[in-house]
């Protein structure tokens, strides 16, 4: 395989703490990697391209397989790449399992807080975008609610960063040791996003002197040797490449799904997003693949877990 074919590259934007996620895991891999430059708000043409439809960010790919979602993008760098490893104890099960909730609950409490203590200082198109999002259909309220109950929420959130500080206490460099695993990557883009993001975050984060010496620790790792590409020419770097071809299936799926079958997927959430369309080509019990063809890409293949998503046939 030549190399452009099994390049990573990562469609995102700076500001992006999920993408920051991602970012830190490929420091820890030590790769080099492309960044195609998306916009921070819709519309975002090229990559709807290349999705056929999903819109959140980050999304990566390789060749002609588009990953959505920092969960399979882990997953898939980590099949990719092993070594170094981002498993570096026995303890892959439970990171996944914690991964889940720090994607879910944390990040959730994480946009609360930022988003209802910017409250109307947001740009008004920014506002309505993540609200919607974030919030639910009646999104203006959602935010007003989560500016007025903001004590409540950071109480919440001081939880789990006094337990990560308990865990770090003993002066160990990562969250397991030594060495850096997926799961310092999965919490450290909620810390970021918290220091970076909302007023008061530094000073909240300074109660807690055991994870602020993780986070430099982390911060120190970087984000990988990066160079930039354009959105034409990873659209054409799709259309060059034939996706990598998987064909399992899954006698016990709960939902009787099968590879052949029409289906449309979105994120297991009220966001108002656009499903996206395509033909099962394999599915287990963590991910599902689908065939998307399109006049400019020609055969791609996009790739969702399943643990945050929904399939309707
Ligand atoms: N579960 C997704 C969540 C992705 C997500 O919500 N990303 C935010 C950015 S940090 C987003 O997409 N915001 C809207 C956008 O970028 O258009 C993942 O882990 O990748």
């Amino acid at each position: 395989m030549s190399s452009a074919e099994t390049e990573i590259i990562l469609h995102n934007y700076p500001q992006s703490p999920v993408a920051e996620k991602v970012r830190v895991a490929l420091g820890i891999k030590g790769f080099h990697w492309r960044a195609v430059e998306i916009p921070r708000i819709p519309p975002k043409p090229m990559l709807i391209k290349l999705t056929g439809g999903y819109r959140r960010t980050p999304v990566m790919q390789i060749g002609a397989d588009i990953y959505c979602d920092s969960q399979h993008i882990i997953k898939e760098l980590e099949r990719r790449h092993p070594s170094p490893t981002f498993f570096p104890t026995k303890d892959k099960g439970l990171i996944w399992c914690l991964s889940r909730w720090t994607d879910t609950v944390l990040f959730d409490l994480c946009t609360k807080i930022v988003l209802g203590a910017a409250g109307d200082d947001l740009p008004a198109d920014f506002a309505q975008d993540r609200g919607r999002l974030y919030f639910g259909a009646d999104w203006q309220a959602g935010i007003k609610a989560a500016g007025a109950n903001l004590p409540h929420l950071v109480s919440q959130i001081r939880a789990p960063l006094s337990w990560l500080d308990d865990q770090l206490s003993d002066g160990r460099t990562f969250l397991l040791g030594d060495s850096a695993a997926a799961i310092d990557a999965q919490i450290y883009f909620v810390v970021w996003f918290l220091r970076g993001r909302w007023e008061a975050g530094p000073a909240l984060l300074s109660q807690f002197p055991a994870l602020l010496r993780w986070e430099k620790n982390v911060k120190a790792i970087g984000h990988g040797q990066i160079s930039e590409m354009s959105g034409e020419e990873a659209i054409a770097r799709a259309a060059a490449y034939t996706p990598v071809s998987l064909d399992h299936s899954d006698r016990d799926d709960p939902q009787g799904l099968k590879t052949g079958m029409q289906v449309l997927i979105s994120p297991d959430v009220d966001g108002g997003e656009q499903p996206v369309e395509g033909v099962i080509k394999a599915l287990d019990a963590q991910t599902i693949t689908l065939g998307h063809s399109h006049e400019d890409l020609g055969e791609i293949c996009v790739h969702f877990p399943r643990a945050g998503y929904v399939v309707e046939a």
